[in-house]
């Protein structure tokens, strides 16, 4: 059996081509192998020698190595950095499965590359008033999964743009960003996307203070005219859109307010927030004061905040808000009165606020403190309700008594950022500065681990700088165990040189079952873009389409488009030319397009196809336009036939042996040679084809 186990890891790595674990060291193909047993295509024993495979690596590679055609366990759904963009990541495998365009144009996914059906266009064409520069790119930090009753349900996806004061939504039918939205008040964020249990709403809190508004106040006013902010943007999940006419925001101190969760269960209602630079130094290094890195980290507390959004709902639909461009405010001296905002004090220069599965506890890591603080919902209700405060901040916001709400501190190691949740009792945390993963046991929870509360139980390694970490739906209310990816800021030599821009490495750990230790059990090199956050929901709660539900669809709209035809027409309307298009293996029709240079043209394509995995592309030489038109899809290309010539327009994808065929002509002709009135009327007839 033993011998079988390692001829079948041994397979496996030969197939999957990867090298796991410490201490394996990269070698050369396989030589001379020996006689393996029937049915086996090398020695097996012969391989994991020449490979120089530790048990460890075979067990690693049978826990990974996913044979042709089986699917992942797990999805996970992890931000791209400043790339924009989210990456979906099969889990036991860690293959990249697919990259969502969210903020930034991808020509394959024909998002925001001249198509009129999204997002981002959308996005664009709104704050064209707003802000003077079309964005293109977005700090995509932190993606939250929808929930339901504070479980994952597999409906849809949100992420923050920490740079711009942006959230967007995606739907997971169709793995399509259907909404970006901007706020209208706030330049940036951190604490976004977090969701309440029922994805009533979604955080956005900020990170860096400024006037709200965007108005300008000279830094010398910063305590009086810079404001920090938390905002509630209401889902409409029957929509699948955020409405900003039915969110709300709630005034915050200067402070730099950092990730932000939502309480669910025991501390349903609230939301906590974490703070850092309280001292609200503003930099300056250049006129010899300290560097913010010094200025902001002199206190020994910061503030927690905990936020009761249920009251602070009251509170707005009452009507006791300032609107600001369409934002309804709470002002932070009504957030005081009415008991919306407390402060709690945290140790020190806190990073990570993580609620457990129950809801009953909720765990700071301090980046410069060796522990982790653990509070309790039910020690901060009460010291709330006995106005236990230890005094006000210069705002006048009530700060509870540290020793009143803390439930217990863990000494767990260098630079805890981040934590999540299994479903033994235990909580991982992870240490930016010792570059590990440490585990360490809950208290007073419904999972009891056996070494009993608040302890250390042990640390693992990664590779290296550990900023987030994940656990199989490790922040919901049922966390599955089994999985835990380390996102690791630096991988250093990881990986082969390719230049001085390195890609991040994720890890994969198996953290069950608990009693054998955590194991590592492979690297993943993530050169796309840099993760923040990520979660990881059972595959099996996505329900996603093959192809769209009817022939005609707007994923935009998630509707049949008006735009739609079965049949390839075109027309003219002065000196507009509205073409139908269709697509389907392999033609297009039409196949030629002719009109006079200024015409404008309005081009619908609809892909007829309903298979799976046939879809069509479509681009024209030199008018910026690619789109991707999936079964049933219809897409819409607007723009001025501005440069005369011939453009062969063609099929971007391989969709067929005649994927070459699939193509047609746009013939551009000067209006000059011909006089453009009686050239495009023949043009309009000549092109309609049926
Ligand atoms: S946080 S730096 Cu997720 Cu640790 Cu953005
Ligand atoms: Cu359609 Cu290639």
């Amino acid at each position: 059996m033993n011998t079988r186990w390692m001829v079948v890891g041994a397979v496996a790595l030969a197939a999957a081509g990867v090298l796991i674990g410490r201490g394996s060291k990269p070698s050369g193909t396989v030589t001379a192998p020996v006689a393996a047993p029937a049915g086996l295509p090398a020695d097996a024993a012969g391989m994991v020698q020449a490979r120089q495979l530790s048990p460890q690596d075979v067990t690693a590679a049978l826990a990974t190595y996913m044979p042709t055609g089986r699917y992942d366990d797990y999805l996970m759904f992890a931000s791209g950095g400043h790339s924009g963009q989210m990456y979906v990541i099969g889990l036991p495998s860690m293959r990249v499965l697919r990259v969502i365009a969210a903020f930034s144009p991808d020509s394959w996914q024909g998002y925001g590359v001249g198509v009129k059906e999204s997002a981002l266009a959308e996005a664009q064409a709104r704050d064209a008033g707003l802000r003077p520069r079309s964005l293109t790119w977005a700090d995509t930090h932190h993606p939250a999964l929808s929930e339901t009753q504070g479980d994952y349900d597999g409906q849809y996806l949100f992420i923050g743009d920490k740079a711009n004061g942006r959230l967007a939504v995606i739907d997971l039918r169709d793995f399509e960003t259907k909404q970006i939205v901007t706020n209208p008040i706030f330049n940036n964020n951190h604490g976004a996307a977090f969701v309440t249990p029922d994805t009533e709403y979604v955080i956005e809190s900020s990170q860096f203070a400024v006037p709200l508004d965007n108005r300008y106040a000279p830094i010398t006013e910063y305590q009086q005219a810079y404001r920090g902010l938390a905002t509630f943007w209401k889902f409409d999940r029957a929509a699948g859109r955020l409405a900003l006419d039915q969110s709300f925001a709630v005034e915050l101190p200067p402070y730099w307010q950092d990730l932000s969760d939502a309480g669910k269960l025991a501390s349903d209602g609230f939301v906590f927030i974490n703070s850092l630079n309280t001292e609200m130094a503003t930099g300056g290094i250049e006129e010899g004061n300290p560097p913010f890195e010094a200025g902001a980290s002199e206190r020994d507390m910061d503030y927690l905040h905990v936020i009761n959004w249920k009251k602070a709902e009251q509170v707005v639909a009452a009507g006791k808000v300032t609107t600001m461009k369409g934002l309804r405010v709470v002002s932070l001296p009504t957030a005081i009165d009415e008991g919306i905002l407390h402060f709690v004090p945290e140790p020190k220069s806190p990073h990570g606020v993580d609620v457990c599965p129950e809801g009953s506890h909720i765990v700071i890591g301090g980046k410069l403190d060796p522990h982790v603080t653990i509070f309790n919902i039910r020690l901060i209700q009460q010291a709330i309700a006995n106005q236990d405060y230890e005094g006000k901040d210069p705002y006048g916001v009530p700060i509870l008594r540290f020793d009143a709400v803390k439930e217990a501190q863990v000494e767990i190691g260098l630079g805890p950022l981040h934590t999540q949740f299994d479903n033994q009792g235990y909580a991982y945390t992870s240490l930016f500065l010792d570059s590990s993963v440490a585990r360490w046991s809950m208290g007073d929870c419904k999972y009891q681990a056996p070494e009993g509360p608040w302890k250390l139980v042990e640390k693992l390694p990664v590779s290296y700088n550990i900023g987030h970490l994940a656990a199989a739906e490790g922040d919901t209310v049922n966390p599955d165990g089994r999985y835990l990816v380390a996102l690791n800021k630096w991988s250093v030599d990881r990986f082969p040189s390719l230049g001085p821009l390195l890609p991040q490495n994720l890890q994969l750990v198996d953290i069950q079952p608990p009693g054998e230790g955590m194991r590592l059990l492979y690297d993943m090199p993530m050169g796309l873009g840099e993760p923040h956050y990520a979660q990881i929901i059972k595959a099996d709660k996505i329900k996603a389409w093959d192809v769209y539900p009817e022939v005609g669809w707007d994923p935009l709209t998630q509707a049949k488009s008006p735009h739609a035809s079965y049949e390839g027409k075109v027309e003219r309307a002065g000196n507009t030319v509205e073409i139908w298009m269709t697509a389907i293996r392999s033609h297009f029709e039409p196949e030629r397009v002719s009109l006079a240079k200024g015409d404008r043209v309005i081009w619908h394509i609809t892909n007829l196809e309903r298979t799976r995995d046939a879809t069509h592309g479509f681009t024209i030489p030199g008018y910026n336009v690619a789109a991707s038109i999936e079964p049933g899809e219809t897409v819409t290309v607007e723009f001025v036939a501005d440069q005369e010539g011939v453009y062969p327009y063609y099929c971007l994808e391989f969709c067929s042996a005649l994927h070459l065929e699939m193509a047609g002509y746009f013939l551009v002709a000067p209006p000059s040679a011909v006089g453009a009135p009686k050239l495009a009327a023949s043009a309009a007839d000549e092109t309609t084809s049926g």
